[in-house]
């Protein structure tokens, strides 16, 4: 029967839009616990990762019956969202997929309960326990770029990636090995020379991270954001990656729809956190509050 529910899994994952479904077994991650401790002592993490290494690395200290992790991708790119021009990254242009993925994580967790007895299962993207691109990869489902991106064979890197804790034992899957093509372009194109050989990535020079920081910015990160231009994100080491060249749009509807390009200074400049939150509340900058963008803002458009 085990087998049987692994097929009803995918089954039920491509009733509702989902390409990629992969398995990963309950834990606990000691490999990818030896790499996160080295990188904490190293300083190489932004605060924003769950604090809890023991929490990040086994599956049960969230769900204690855990028998396996099915992890999902959630593909948003599409040309309609890559064709503006903007100062916002296009994970950023989609409306928020926090609410979206876990949606149709708990659609799949329904249907998934009708058929397996005693079925229970827990949904998760980003702000989950756990690491979603070691999951995604251990999955079988994308393989990790030198931008530590995960890349995945037909939708390249600008894919989400969300997963169930469930108590069910699906047949885990094999991990995705590959390699991405070592040409540097990422790296030689970062513009806080964040990203390094051996994927030696440090966040804190990131421009993305520099765009969610609060507080003040040093006069070097200043100058990055102003700069680029940025006001929430960077795709650069996704632009300049040869994998994701001539990618199809995403078959999710969802990701297709009410698409911005950027956030306009002269209207933010005279919104309240009341409006702040009617007009962009659905977004996924939304988080980091209107006081942060307006800094951003101000910041970006200054004459370079
Ligand atoms: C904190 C965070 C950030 C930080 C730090 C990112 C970083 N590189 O560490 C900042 C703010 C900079 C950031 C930026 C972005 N982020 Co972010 N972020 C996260 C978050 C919340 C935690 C990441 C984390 O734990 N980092 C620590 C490092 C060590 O882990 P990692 O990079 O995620 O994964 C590495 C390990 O898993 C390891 N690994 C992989 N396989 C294996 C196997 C073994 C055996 C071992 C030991 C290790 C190993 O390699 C991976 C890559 O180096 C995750 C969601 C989550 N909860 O996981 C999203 C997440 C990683 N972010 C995401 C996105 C979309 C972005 C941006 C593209 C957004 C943007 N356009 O601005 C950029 C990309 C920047 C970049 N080049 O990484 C997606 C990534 C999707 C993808 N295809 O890779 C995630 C997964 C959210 C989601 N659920 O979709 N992010
Ligand atoms: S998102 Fe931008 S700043 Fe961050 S690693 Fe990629 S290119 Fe560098
Ligand atoms: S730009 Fe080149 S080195 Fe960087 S992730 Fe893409 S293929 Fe790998």
């Amino acid at each position: 029967m085990k087998n049987d529910y692994r097929i009803l899994l995918t089954d039920i994952c491509k009733k509702h839009g989902i390409e990629y479904v992969g398995v990963v077994s309950p834990g606990p991650y000691t490999d990818l616990k030896i790499y996160l401790e080295q990188r904490i002592a190293e300083g190489k993490f932004t605060g924003l990762e769950e604090k809890d290494i023991i929490k990040r690395t086994d599956p049960k200290e969230t769900m204690s019956e855990a028998g396996s992790v099915a992890v999902c991708l959630f593909p948003y790119y599409s040309k309609a969202a890559d064709r503006a021009v903007g100062n916002i990254s296009i994970h950023s242009r989609v409306p928020d997929y926090h609410k979206i993925i876990i949606e149709k994580l708990n659609k799949i967790g329904e249907d998934l309960k009708k058929e397996i007895p005693d079925f229970r299962y827990s949904s998760y993207t980003d702000t989950g326990p756990l690491a979603d691109r070691y999951l995604a990869q251990r999955a079988g489902l994308g393989y990790r770029g030198l931008s530590s991106n995960l890349i995945n064979d037909k939708y390249g890197s600008y894919v989400f990636i969300g997963y169930m804790i469930n108590n069910y034992p699906f047949t885990p899957d094999a991990p995705n090995n590959k390699k991405c093509l070592q040409c540097g372009q990422c790296i030689r194109s970062c513009p806080g020379k964040a990203i390094s050989e051996n994927y030696g990535m440090d966040p804190k020079r990131c421009l993305s991270y520099i765009t969610q920081k609060k507080g003040e910015l040093s006069e070097q990160e200043t100058k990055l954001m102003s700069v680029q231009g940025m006001v929430y994100g960077c795709d650069i080491c996704q632009e300049v990656c040869p994998l994701n060249s001539g990618l199809p749009d995403t078959p999710i509807g969802e990701f297709k729809e009410n698409l911005i390009s950027g956030i306009d200074e002269s209207e933010l400049g005279k919104m309240s956190s009341w409006e702040f939150k009617k007009r962009y509340g659905d977004r996924t900058f939304a988080w980091r509050g209107l006081g942060v963008l307006k800094r951003n803002l101000e910041i970006a458009s200054k004459d370079k």
